[in-house]
């Protein structure tokens, strides 16, 4: 110990009578293995940051962190210091002590090799770790056995430090470790859909936690939280605004208040975005226009850029959706994505900023193939952005459906980087009250083999940046969070927030393995809820998917809310807003020819990808008709022919979520009962939505194909009129 002197912290304190210190080593050290998980009433603001003592089904676990050097300087060391003595506190069941206290050596030492001295003496090999990595090792450091997080910079120290309490809420030994982390994406980011007056679009967890009206006055410590979070899982940045932007966010009475809340996300790594109207110059600005070839133009956006950097000296960038659903763009003014995006590139690069502009277009004239839109407008673009341009890309070419092929534009911009676009928000998998576990659809994509350079060029490597040598490399989540005190509406939907980071902090994670993680922390150890839980994880999304419409259907939901069925949904403005175009079901078949025969979409993949899409026996069936029109007799693999495997995965949608609704509620008195209750009734919403969805399809579809239900299936309690009659005026996202 005497060794340890020396590092007294930075907080200038006196060093602790040996007495005090012994009752400090005990408070964080043998309590961690003991005690049976309380049941306490939970709302769920904790997130997976509950700290629960993990309980004596991991007595295995952790030796206990005797002692605890984080040094508390600067605001992200404040941030870590913070972190772990609240996390240990917790973990330990420990009351509370003071800041000062925990500030000695031993046991867990974090810091950078510019912070301690003591790591700097330990001369670990840092390299490689960039700025937001780091090393977890196990050692021994003046006689004690201790855990050391050592990073190059201190925000890679915060992301080491939430790793070792993951451990520890996992269960996890504190023993031989010696874990190497950096993150395989640059930008990890939130897209809030977020409107000034706190609606949320797509958003089903209430309003905008952006209390902009308050701003910058009050500062509501859920914004820390908020920040809290998202490090914990390494996502370092946030866009605060809806996409269909609001240009006000760019005036100064808004710069004000964005960088109110970028002075409370800092200190855990995180930087703000914006979303920008293309169209700002005229709205706010007076111009006449808002062409991006115009001199006068682009002086206004510099000028605004310098603005924004003057008040927030970190921001991280503009987000644009332009020229898609009505928004402004540079193709109003007959110029290319490439200029618009370029022109707000100049006006941030002195900065140090990025564009994120996204590629989720489709024209507005009556299309051949919505899908082949975005490929078609962008593919002869690429090579023309510049270098601190990233082009945002939907996961699928359509719309965050339950299932699609991954875009025809990952690998197809080799010299543009590509950053992904998943949705957390479940607009087409249940809003907040169904049960969908999302990282299977993101891994699925991640792991989605193009085929560009040859077999392993996955998906993830072209957004990693590692297929084509960018460095610039990017990935954003459409975010579930909202004002509700859970965050994300509902308890398992924090689990798409968590999941999402996970995966973008190392896209090759698996998504039973971060269920596990996440179970863990959120709910128990106790391998008698872990696996159980895991179980209805992991079979949530393709449950969705059976009872939605499976085999490659897609947009068959109710107009405008998405809320529900509607397979039946045509006429209106456009033929791309209804289901009728998109599943193409009449008397003889049913799907969207996009073979080379029909819309040729196929074509837009890598020629081995394509082949396989274009052949209607080689594809795999859970795209059979996204690809293809066939026959209601087609033979599939099960040997039934396509309407009775159709029918039949119907039925086997509603039959998963009543094994989940099952599963959990033999999870009473496993889980603290608040929470429990809640999830049990929304999965009773989920299984009589599923059979909703179920009959009203079946409905639809039997008057389309006229042929009878397979043997011993149930035909719809209703009438198709019935389903088609029912309306829901006040479904969140009817309005706005
Ligand atoms: C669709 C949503 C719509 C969004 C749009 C987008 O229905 O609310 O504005 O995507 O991503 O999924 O721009």
């Amino acid at each position: 110990m005497p060794k340890m002197l020396p590092l007294t912290p930075a907080t200038g304190e006196m060093r602790r009578p040996r007495a005090v210190r012994f009752a400090l080593s005990l408070l964080f050290g043998i309590t961690l293995l003991a005690g049976a998980p309380a049941l306490q009433a939970e709302d769920g603001y904790q997130l997976w940051l509950r700290y629960a003592a993990p309980g004596a089904a991991s007595a295995t676990a952790s030796p206990g962190i005797s002692q605890l050097v984080a040094i508390a300087d600067s605001p992200v060391q404040k941030a870590t210091q913070h972190e772990l003595q609240r996390g240990l506190q917790a973990l330990s069941g420990a009351a509370p002590v003071g800041a000062k206290t925990v500030t000695r050596a031993g046991g867990l030492l974090v810091g950078t090799p510019a912070s301690s001295p003591q790591i700097a003496r330990l001369g670990l090999d840092l390299d490689g770790l960039g700025r937001e990595g780091y090393r977890i090792r196990s050692a021994v450091v003046d006689g004690h056995a201790t855990t050391v997080v050592a990073a190059n910079e201190d925000v890679g120290a915060l992301y080491g430090a939430f790793h070792v309490l993951r451990l520890l809420q996992t269960g996890q030994p504190l023993r031989d470790l010696d874990i190497h982390e950096t993150p395989r994406i640059a930008v990890r980011v939130l897209n809030h859909w977020d409107n000034l007056d706190r609606y949320v679009e797509r958003g089903y967890a209430g309003q905008s936690i952006w209390d902009w009206h308050r701003l910058p006055g009050w500062l509501d410590p859920r914004y820390t939280d908020y920040a809290r979070a998202n490090a914990s899982i390494g996502i370092n940045g946030t866009v605060l605004n809806n996409v269909n932007a609001n240009a006000e966010v760019l005036t100064p009475m808004y710069l004000d208040k964005v960088a109110a809340i970028a002075g409370m996300l800092r200190p855990y790594g995180m930087k703000v975005y914006l979303s920008a109207r293309f169209s700002a110059p005229m709205e706010i600005g007076g111009l006449a226009t808002a062409d991006p070839l115009d001199a006068g133009v682009q002086r206004w956006w510099k000028t605004k850029a310098d603005e924004v950097y003057a008040l927030n000296p970190d921001f991280g960038g503009f987000l644009v959706k332009a020229n898609s659903e009505g928004q402004p763009g540079p193709q109003d003014y007959g110029r290319s994505h490439a200029d618009g995006a370029n022109m707000l590139a100049d006006a941030v690069a002195p900065h140090g900023g990025i564009v994120m502009w996204r590629a989720f277009v489709y024209s507005d004239e009556e299309p051949v193939d919505r899908a082949k839109q975005a490929y078609n407008e962008f593919v002869p673009l690429d090579g023309t952005f510049r270098d601190n341009v990233l082009v945002q890309v939907k996961n699928g070419a359509i719309d965050f459906q339950p299932r699609e092929p991954f875009h025809p534009l990952f690998g197809a911009m080799p010299k543009t980087p590509l950053m992904m676009e998943f949705q957390i928000t479940k607009e087409y998998l249940g809003f907040s009250t169904h049960l969908a576990y999302k990282a299977p659809l993101y891994e699925e994509v991640l792991d989605a083999d193009t085929e560009v350079q040859g077999p392993g060029s996955t998906v993830a490597r072209v957004i990693d940046g590692s297929l084509d040598g960018h460095a610039l490399t990017g990935i954003a989540g459409v975010a579930n969070i909202g004002s509700d005190r859970n965050w994300s509406g509902s308890h398992f939907d924090q689990a798409n927030w968590y999941a999402f980071g996970r995966l973008a902090w190392n896209p090759d994670l698996a998504s039973r393995d971060i269920a596990a993680e996440w179970t863990r922390m959120t709910f128990s150890n106790d391998p008698a809820v872990v696996e159980p839980v895991v179980g209805m994880m992991m079979a949530s999304r393709e449950a969705v998917v059976d009872y939605t419409g499976a085999l490659g259907l897609h947009h068959v939901m109710g107009r405008g809310h998405h809320y529900g069925p509607g397979p039946w949904v045509e006429g209106g403005p456009r033929a791309d807003w209804t289901s009728v175009y998109f599943h193409r079901a009449d008397a003889n078949g049913i799907g969207f020819d996009r073979t080379r025969r029909g819309s040729d979409a196929v074509s837009q993949y890598a020629p081995p990808v394509a082949e396989i899409f274009d052949d209607v026996a080689r594809t795999p069936e859970e795209f059979l008709l996204w690809f293809h029109h066939v026959p209601w007799n087609h033979p599939m693999r099960s040997g039934r022919p396509l309407w009775d495997e159709l029918v039949l995965r119907y039925d086997r949608g509603v039959g998963t979520v009543r094994d989940m609704r099952a599963t959990w509620a033999g999870l009473d008195g496993r889980i603290d009962a608040e929470r429990h209750a809640q999830v049990a009734a929304f999965l009773a919403i989920q299984q009589d939505e599923a059979q909703w969805w179920r009959d009203a399809s079946i409905a639809y579809f039997q008057s389309i194909s006229g042929l009878p239900l397979p043997a011993g299936v149930a035909p719809p309690p209703h009438p198709l009129g019935y389903y088609k009659a029912l309306e829901f005026p006040h479904a969140p996202g009817d309005t706005q």
